[in-house]
């Protein structure tokens, strides 16, 4: 597959930057096309680790080509902060000028509105929200605005509005300083990225598209409203970045070999008991973002089938597999029971999900520590069986699992 996407099927942090870090050695072309600095993974190179939230994966290799697409919403200070920490290397990287620029008032708004919420969504406070509304409404400012002449007035414009339904002031001098500052430091990395990566196909270059979140938080498929305000699906990939949806081959849906959850909304799975506390502190289920201890699940298939469905997934990247040993029995879901009825799918009304009460199944697990296992068949054959279970439920070939955060910890199968 030349053009893959790299898909969560779950409520994010599915281990996605390791995947995409492993695949990222094959491909020239790594693109970040949704959300913004709401994303985060580390890469440990030369024992430095490397904490990124905007810069795509391939960013410390000198040899790939790195895109932050339009559909993506770019916190201009992160961004440089990011370049900052990386330091004085080699790199390749390109902006959309049609990307949203998230400011400060955005990361304000976010606060102001989660805390004034009686329904709390539970955000990163990143700004994504607020700066995907300003684009809905029309009023946002891209990367190609900011970098224009006119960006002073645009801004202007724009903090006038933000100004009437905010409680406190915002500032447009000092915003316009800083702003016009960042804009000289990006303008030489932006461009028509839709036009670059057209180029690139042409070129016949291997492009991953690297999602951020899961499919679950879909702002369309997901479970609404505990959502973030982009789609990390296969297919928003062509909106997202400006090519035909055919060009696109395929897409590896990442899932852990359990589910987690990080802020609010359901996981019907969930587990409060020491088993779930264990599996936490073993997966070190905590935030990178912001910290928060994640909420932990059996693993589901009936939103992997969803997601497959709503989608589309080539293959499964099973990450985790080595979180789950020294369980007796691992479980399951097989579908769900709302009503005195089994469904197999995600109910459109949350309060209906929040309802649903899960079928499990039931199976075997190993005791034999699998951290240093090399390929399918070292794995011990319970942990072999739940694999292949994986598969059945799912009708997607598992690829590539992991069993620890190192590169030779990822092994491909096929
Ligand atoms: P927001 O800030 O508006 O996007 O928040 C809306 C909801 O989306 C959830 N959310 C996340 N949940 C898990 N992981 C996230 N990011 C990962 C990380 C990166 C990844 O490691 O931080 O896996 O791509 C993420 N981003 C948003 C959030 O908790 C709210 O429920
Ligand atoms: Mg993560």
């Amino acid at each position: 597959m030349k053009r893959v996407v790299i898909v969560g099927t779950q409520w994010g942090d599915e281990g996605k930057g390791k995947i995409t870090d492993y695949l990222a050695l094959k491909a020239d072309v790594v693109t970040r096309y949704q959300g913004g600095n709401n994303a985060g993974h580390t890469i440990v190179v030369n024992s430095k680790k490397y904490a990124l939230h905007l810069l795509p994966s391939g960013i410390l290799n000198a040899n790939k080509i790195n895109i932050l697409a339009n559909g993506m919403v770019i916190n201009i200070e992160a961004l440089i902060n990011e370049l900052n920490e990386i330091g004085l290397r080699d790199y390749k990287l390109f902006i959309s000028d049609r990307a949203h620029v998230t400011f400060p008032f955005h990361l304000e708004i976010d606060k102001q509105e989660e805390n004034s919420k009686h329904k709390k969504i539970g955000t990163t406070h990143k700004g994504i929200g607020p700066t995907y509304k300003d684009k809905s409404a029309r009023i946002g400012i891209r990367v190609g605005t900011l970098i224009a002449n006119d960006f002073k007035e645009n801004l202007k414009e724009l903090i006038e509005n933000k100004n009437k339904e905010l409680t406190t002031n915002i500032d447009f001098e000092s915003v316009y300083e800083k702003y016009s500052e960042y804009a000289k430091i990006i303008k030489p990395y932006v461009t028509d990225t839709s036009k670059l990566l057209n180029d690139l196909i042409i070129d016949n270059k291997k492009i991953l598209f690297e999602g951020a979140q899961g499919v679950m938080l879909c702002l369309d498929h997901g479970t609404y409203p505990f959502v973030t305000s982009s789609s990390p699906t296969a297919a928003s990939v062509p909106v997202n970045t400006g090519i035909a949806p055919w060009l696109i081959d395929g897409a590896v849906g990442v899932t852990k070999a359990y589910s987690t959850r990080v802020g609010e909304g359901p996981i019907p799975s969930e587990m409060f008991d020491e088993i779930g506390n264990n599996i936490r502190i073993k997966g070190n289920e905590f935030g990178t973002t912001t910290g928060r201890p994640r909420r932990i699940g059996w693993l589901d298939t009936v939103v992997l089938r969803y997601t497959k469905r709503v989608s589309g997934l080539s293959y499964l990247a099973v990450t985790l597999l080595d979180v789950l040993t020294g369980l007796d029995k691992i479980k399951i879901v097989k579908s769900y029971m709302l009503d005195g009825k089994e469904i197999d799918t995600i109910p459109a009304h949350i309060k209906d999900y929040e309802r649903v009460v899960p079928n499990y199944l039931e199976v075997a697990g190993w005791s034999e520590d699998i951290t240093n296992v090399k390929s399918f068949e070292e794995l011990p054959l319970n942990a072999k069986k739940y694999l292949k279970m994986i598969e059945e439920l799912t009708g997607v070939k598992v690829a590539i699992f992991s069993v620890g955060p190192k590169r030779e910890q990822t092994i491909e199968i096929l």
